[in-house]
């Protein structure tokens, strides 16, 4: 039952068409089309995790509301929408998806007005299945809603936060500028999605249909859905070998609080070399529980739950915290981190509405060595796994991290022979998926095989430095500001890259960013020498760049440092380009790059736009290209990469005219 792009287009006619039909009351259940990053899946088969659910954008079910976008302008509600489209409902309107498989579960992707002065509303969402009331949903934007610069704020009527800034807004800084610049409120508004699971109670058949209706007299002036997922959720499992919680005083209910008691059970665990077991229910932590040396394992993400709330913490804590809250945590690794921890089956449900660096306030942090994390559900916590190393050998799998107040997974300081695989990632207010080699170098570690979605800041994934590290197999859709795709980057005091970078058959799309304060359109990947010059082995093969909002590949060196760093010894192989706004290749830095098999349709631009380092000399831009061969295909300039571009012809322009190109098809 998967639909076909020509599907697609007929479910977004009907419902465009939708206005007249309302008025009669008729509109039709609509094909189901089901879509994978508002793409038919054909398009990125075997690129991405395989999830147990299924998607289907709300711009193509039936509707009598608005559809917004597409837009990628950053600060709107289309751009974080997946595919840069969703539907507005006002109170009485809806949205209805026919179910393409057996379903008793679905997701709801949405977005409903912040409060006058922050802190979020709840609303209503009525669930009707074929037609008969099922439940009501409580909608929240408690967890979205941010404004403003880093590290944002809750106030949607806050000033600039930091006025001795340099704001892109007035191309000044505003507290050296006279008359000082107002800037209207909201200030940078951010972060406007969240996302809800729902049991539907039984089995529905493929072919029913879940209709989504804003309850008249919501307090939501309006109710913006982006899409909804549906999946067969597999009975809980029990364990009757295990450390069961509850006979450590766990309180399935959520009422009382429950960490003491985990704390027993795994003790008990540890002594007994049993595993903790956790049944069904919900369970109140509002601490870290700590874990080494011990398995932990839920009935299923759906079934349990662990669910903390905010508790702040006077004095901080010695590593700097204010906040405390729910995550499961190896010990430090100064004082040797934790080794064989393996947690799998369960919820952590956050309480995470601010972002403050200091804060440890995640689902999984600390160091984990020799362990693994697999199927769990992450939600609304600051970073869903936070690893502080050195510490070696954790595989992160099957997890679903969403609505997070900044990254998804995030390899930090020395964390080597390391994978993150299968993961589902969206909604990240910071990268998706990152190595960060600060201080000391991640090595030796993959992520493969995961999707992430639309992160509202930063990139899909990005590696900042580190020593033969891999990225492949992965899709990375609709990055929003501040990043791309997926970036390369010496950034953030991280060591060197060294050794080989292996960017191999990754699928973006919809990726390359209006990178605001540059003024200027980013890469769906960019290679990018802030603090080093970057020299590795990096291999870009295999990967497809789909819709490239500007060009699809960027190699940069910022302005001030352009005559200090370069990037050299970057081959890119057997790439397919499909749509650029702008062009090919961005080089914006120093150095060198060789082609071969990349081919390109659709370009929007001249095929390479070459600054160099910008002295424009007469030998030629700083900037080299090798053609390798069977680099074929361009746009209505021309070949992408022409006899006459080669090796190094100054064709400079950072702002061309965008042409969006058409939906990315097969090739
Ligand atoms: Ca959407």
């Amino acid at each position: 039952m998967i639909a076909t792009v020509a599907a697609a287009a007929a479910g977004l006619s009907v419902a465009s068409g939708s206005t007249a039909f309302a008025s009669a009351g008729t509109v039709a259940a609509s094909t189901p089309v089901v879509t994978r990053a508002a793409l038919d899946p054909s398009l990125v088969s075997g690129r991405g995790a395989d999830v147990g659910f299924v998607e289907q954008e709300a711009e193509n079910a039936a509707t009598n509301g608005t559809i917004i976008g597409p837009g990628t302008a950053a600060y709107t509600l289309a751009a974080e929408a997946s595919g840069r489209s969703a539907v507005s409902l006002t109170p009485g309107q809806y949205v209805e998806f026919t179910l393409p498989a057996a379903a008793n579960a679905i997701n709801v992707r949405y977005s409903i007005p912040d409060a006058p002065t922050g802190g979020g509303i709840t609303a209503p969402l009525d669930v009707t299945v074929n037609g008969h009331r099922h439940k009501t949903m409580t909608l929240t934007s408690q967890f979205a809603w941010l404004y403003n610069e880093y590290p944002f704020s809750n106030d949607p009527n806050a000033g600039v936060l930091h006025p001795d800034w340099w704001a892109t807004e007035c191309t000044c800084v505003p507290a050296a500028t006279t008359p000082t610049p107002v800037f209207p409120t909201p200030f940078r508004p951010n972060h406007f999605y969240d996302e809800q699971r729902l049991f539907l109670g039984r089995t529905y058949q493929a072919g029913a249909t879940v209709r989504l209706t804003v309850p008249a007299g919501s307090d939501a002036a309006t109710t913006t859905i982006d899409l909804m997922d549906s999946q067969l959720v597999a009975p809980p499992k029990f364990d009757l070998h295990a450390a069961n919680v509850l006979l450590f005083g766990a309180d399935p209910t959520g009422h009382r609080d429950s960490a003491d008691a985990f704390d027993r059970a795994i003790a008990f665990a540890q002594r007994t070399h049993l595993k903790v077991y956790i049944p069904p229910g919900t369970y109140q932590v509002n601490r870290h529980i700590i874990v080494d040396n011990v398995t932990i394992e839920g009935a299923g993400s759906w079934y349990t739950i662990i669910k903390g709330h905010q508790v702040d913490l006077s004095p901080p804590a010695p590593d700097g915290s204010v906040h405390t809250g729910v995550g499961f945590y190896g010990q430090d690794a100064s004082v040797g981190g934790s080794t064989n921890v393996h947690l799998s089956g369960f919820a952590i449900e956050g309480d995470v509405r601010e972002r403050i660096d200091t804060d440890q306030v995640n689902g999984i942090g600390g160091a984990l060595s020799n362990s693994t994390i697999d199927g769990l559900y992450i939600h609304h916590t600051k970073v869903g796994i936070w690893l502080d190393g050195p510490m070696t050998n954790l595989k992160i799998t099957n997890n679903i991290i969403v609505d997070q107040i900044a990254d998804g997974i995030n390899f930090h300081t020395g964390v080597t022979n390391s994978i993150a695989s299968n993961n589902f990632i969206r909604n990240t207010g910071d990268d998706g998926l990152a190595m960060w080699s600060e201080k000391v170098a991640d090595a030796n570690n993959t992520f493969d095989h995961n999707t992430v979605q639309t992160p509202v800041l930063a990139n899909g994934i990005a590696l900042y430095g580190g020593t033969d590290n891999t990225v492949s197999n992965n899709l990375i859709a609709d990055p929003i500001r501040e990043g791309s795709g997926i970036q390369v980057g010496s950034r953030f005091g991280a060591q060197a890259f060294a050794g080989h970078v292996w960017i191999t058959n990754n699928t973006t799309v919809r990726a390359g960013t209006y990178e605001l304060n540059w003024k200027i359109g980013l890469g769906a990947i960019w290679i990018y020498a802030l603090e080093k010059s970057i020299s590795a082995d990096i291999e870009v093969a295999g990967d497809n760049f789909l819709d490239n909002t500007y060009n699809a590949i960027m190699l940069v060196s910022d302005f001030p440092v352009k005559d200090l760093y370069s990037i050299t010894n970057v081959h890119f192989k057997d790439i397919k380009v499909d749509g650029t706004g702008t062009s090919v290749v961005s080089a914006r830095t120093a150095g060198s790059a060789s082609f071969e098999n990349v081919q390109a349709r659709n370009v929007g631009a001249v095929g390479v736009n070459n600054c160099g380092s910008f002295h424009f000399t007469p030998a030629g831009s700083e900037f080299s290209l090798t053609d390798l061969g069977g680099n074929t295909g361009g746009g209505t300039t021309g070949p992408w990469l022409a006899p006459w571009e080669l090796p190094n012809t100054i064709t400079c322009n950072d702002r061309p005219p965008v042409v969006p190109p058409p939906p990315p098809s097969p090739w």
